[in-house]
């Protein structure tokens, strides 16, 4: 592995590493003519490998290579181990190519059959799935046909946040002739990957401004968002809200949510944006429905369909080449068509290019309380916070006989959350558990407060379906008071990220109101600050100990991952879940491409998880507390509390408050004049709660009015305190 690691500096550093001479020649070749400048590039990956090991289980042989850690896992394909090597190069890197130069292989004859993997188990039951073996496999050639295979994709790099050409090459050891039970297996060969550089175009911006985050919504949910917009900008996070009115009026595209895609495209180009947050549910912002076959309820549409709402649609903007992805690459207007016969057949890239999230809002009045919750999330919430540290692990069992929901929570107590105090609620009681696993456990266990929250399981779209007729459905999440501390919630599960549900007729659970994740952002007094998974039927595979490898909760091990790896907004942790999901994989099969377009998030992409970064306060702590809500016709005490960690000075401190319209006033006399007030702290100054003003509720509008405090340095001018502030929900 070394080797790798130390080509892939060599790639990322801009530097041609010395390559072994065979390699060069071969690959180097015809094309180094007329090319004097010697512009094509090599990357040069040599790979070794053991002698396979070969052992029997239930009368079937199992391989395995110790340099592979993955097995092939698709449907009646025998189970053979691969190793993916990855490769970033820049966006100008054209013509890729992959050639396997001088494999040093051996053939043995098998004494009897290779083990054929299951294929993936849909998370739902599995009456509507007629799976279809893969065609990849043919017992009469050798399998794979190839010792590597290459796939590329573009997109963000969040390392820089430049735009890279990902070079995923999954590497085959063995190769297996079914009809004569023979092995192919890989000791060594020269991988080489080439490619020609042009120079990078840069965007033409003409100067444009560059914005962090846009955020686009309708019209009629515009006025409400002006304060957040400030809000956002207060917390540094640069930000632009354009009506989706505004956006769509383009002559691009055959609808509103391509027209959209390419609003979205030119603002990245323009405005250099990594963030872009939707504000609408399915009826009110363009969903973009994906045309999957999977096997499963296809053609009856009683749950799943073939239509897959996919917002990863607005993310990957480019392809490898930088060329806007049109998801529909043969123009019949169906999106991201996939199936076993043909998985990606409209060539969709994938790889996010914008972090791109969803706030599901129908309803006026959810909006408000939703971003009364996401302002006081960012002023308020610490990862320090004691709170903050729990995580609810909710695990069930899935097709059995393990509880592999419950074995993928293990492996994600003892590894990515490593560090949080979990709390496990399972089905059974195979692992120590804290309460079986239960509606009632876990509105009882999210109420008190978490950090995160992960449910690996049976899902519905109103309900986490834990089995044995046990559901949490969406409208119990009303119980929830967990306000001062919402948690990320990740499902591995089927349908309960399934935002348009409301639009459906399913026979079991009629379309009675919104699935379950948008219930967790929008119920009033608690639930969660955002949250992921999937809209449509989800896929698990292996057992319990590999579960966590594959599909959906791969995908939620990978969301998890990304924050332990300090990719810590919403966004940040989809990009990356994504990108480690499609840049580990064999061969994509109809099951890869729909994990990855079925997995939306709703919240704030900007948003940071765990909020404030408590160990980089400044030496002067304030804030300001106020109720979550309050009524019209009442008054309220602003209280602040202060704590001054360093020597007596001098400070000025500056109170405002902004209304949802934007409009910002200041204290003492609330008027739009800005009033820096001149105070002493003392050396180890500490106040708690000290009534600052009374607000007389009736005097703002309606919605989130968020009052701020910030302490100045007198001479310099420049903060010398924590931004400090409190959200309130004026109804
Ligand atoms: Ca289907
Ligand atoms: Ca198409
Ligand atoms: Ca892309
Ligand atoms: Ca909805």
């Amino acid at each position: 592995m070394k080797r790798v690691v130390s080509v892939l500096m060599w790639t990322v550093m801009g530097l041609t590493a010395v390559f072994p001479a065979n390699c060069l020649a071969d690959s180097i070749g015809n094309s180094a003519i007329g090319d004097p400048a010697g512009t094509r590039r090599l990357v040069a990956l040599p790979v070794e490998f053991s002698e396979p090991l070969v052992t029997e289980v239930n009368r079937l042989l199992q391989i395995d290579v110790s340099e592979c850690e993955q097995q092939i896992e698709a449907i009646a394909c025998p189970q053979l181990p691969y190793q993916t090597i990855n490769v970033k190069l820049p966006y100008g890197a054209r013509d890729v190519r992959l050639d396997v130069n001088d494999p040093e292989f051996e053939e043995l004859e098998l004494g009897g059959p290779i083990r054929i993997s299951d294929g993936p188990i849909p998370l739902s039951g599995p009456a509507m799935f007629t799976p279809v073996p893969s065609p990849e496999f043919d017992e009469l050639a050798w399998f794979p046909s190839d010792w590597a295979r290459m796939r590329v994709s573009g997109g963000r790099d969040l390392d820089d946040w430049t735009f890279k050409k990902f070079v995923t090459i999954s590497v085959y050891p063995v190769k297996y002739l079914a009809s004569e039970m023979k092995l192919r297996s890989l000791s060594s060969a020269n991988i080489c990957v080439s490619y020609t550089l042009e120079s990078e175009e840069r965007n033409t911006r003409n100067g444009a401004e560059t914005y962090d985050m846009l955020i686009v919504a309708p019209e009629e949910y515009a006025e409400m968002l002006h304060g957040f917009v400030v809000h956002k900008n207060l917390m540094g996070v640069k930000t632009v809200l354009v009506t989706l009115e505004e956006a769509i009026a383009n002559p691009y595209g055959s609808d509103d949510a391509e027209k959209l895609k390419h609003f979205i495209s030119e603002h990245v180009r323009d405005h250099e944006t990594r963030f872009v947050l939707g504000v609408g549910d399915a009826d009110k912002f363009p969903v973009r429905y994906a045309d999957v076959w999977d096997n499963y309820d296809d053609y009856a549409n009683v749950t799943d369909g073939h239509l897959v709402p996919s917002d990863l649609y607005y993310a990957d903007l480019y392809d490898d080449d930088g060329i806007f992805c049109t998801w529909d690459v043969d123009g019949n207007n169906l999106y991201g068509e996939s199936s076993s016969a043909k998985p990606n057949h409209d060539r969709v890239d994938l790889m996010p290019d914008v972090l791109f999230s969803r706030l599901p809002v129908g309803r006026r009045a959810d909006l408000k309380s939703m971003i009364t919750r996401m302002v006081n999330y960012e002023l308020k919430v610490s990862d320090s916070s004691l709170d903050f540290e729990r995580v609810v692990l909710c695990g069930s069992r899935i097709s059995g006989p393990e509880a592999e929901g419950e074995y993928a929570c293990e492996q994600l107590a003892s590894g990515v959350f490593s560090n949080y105090e979990p709390v496990k609620l399972y089905t059974t009681s195979t692992f120590d558990r804290d309460a079986a696993l239960s509606d009632r456990s876990v509105l009882d266990n999210v109420g008190d407060g978490c950090g995160f929250a992960t449910y690996i399981g049976h899902g519905v779209y109103r309900a986490w379906a834990f089995g044995m007729g046990n559901y949490l459905y969406a409208n119990q999440l009303g119980d929830l008071a967990n306000t001062d501390m919402l948690p990320f919630v990740s499902t591995a599960a089927c349908e309960t990220s399934g935002f348009d549900n409301e639009n459906w007729e399913h026979p079991q659970f009629p379309a009675i109101g919104d699935s379950i994740s948008e219930q967790f952002v929008s119920c009033a007094d608690g639930g969660a600050i955002a949250c992921a998974g999937a809209t449509r039927v989800a896929y698990g595979a292996g057992s319990g100990a590999s579960w966590n490898m594959f599909y959906a909760a791969k995908l939620n091990r990978l969301m998890f991952k990304a924050h332990k790896d300090g990719y810590r907004t919403v966004g940040e942790m989809f990009l990356k879940a994504v990108e480690g999901y499609i840049t580990g994989w064999w061969s994509a099969t109809v099951y890869d491409i729909k994990t990855v377009m079925e997995y939306v998030t709703f919240g704030d992409p900007s948003l940071k998880i765990g909020g404030k970064i408590e160990a980089l306060a400044p030496p002067i702590h304030v804030q300001l507390s106020a109720p979550r809500s309050a009524y019209q016709n009442e008054t309220f005490g602003l209280n602040v509390s202060c704590t001054n960690f360093q020597d007596s000075r001098d400070v000025l401190f500056a109170v405002a408050v902004v209304s949802p319209q934007g409009e910002i006033l200041y204290y003492p006399d609330w008027g739009q004049e800005l009033t820096l007030v001149p105070f002493t702290l003392e050396a180890g100054f500490s106040i708690d709660d000290f009534e600052l003003a009374t607000v007389d509720m009736s005097l703002y509008p309606k919605g989130c009015n968020t009052f701020y405090i910030m302490l100045f340095d007198p001479d310099e001018l420049t903060p010398c305190s924590n931004l400090g502030g409190s959200g309130i929900y004026i109804k």
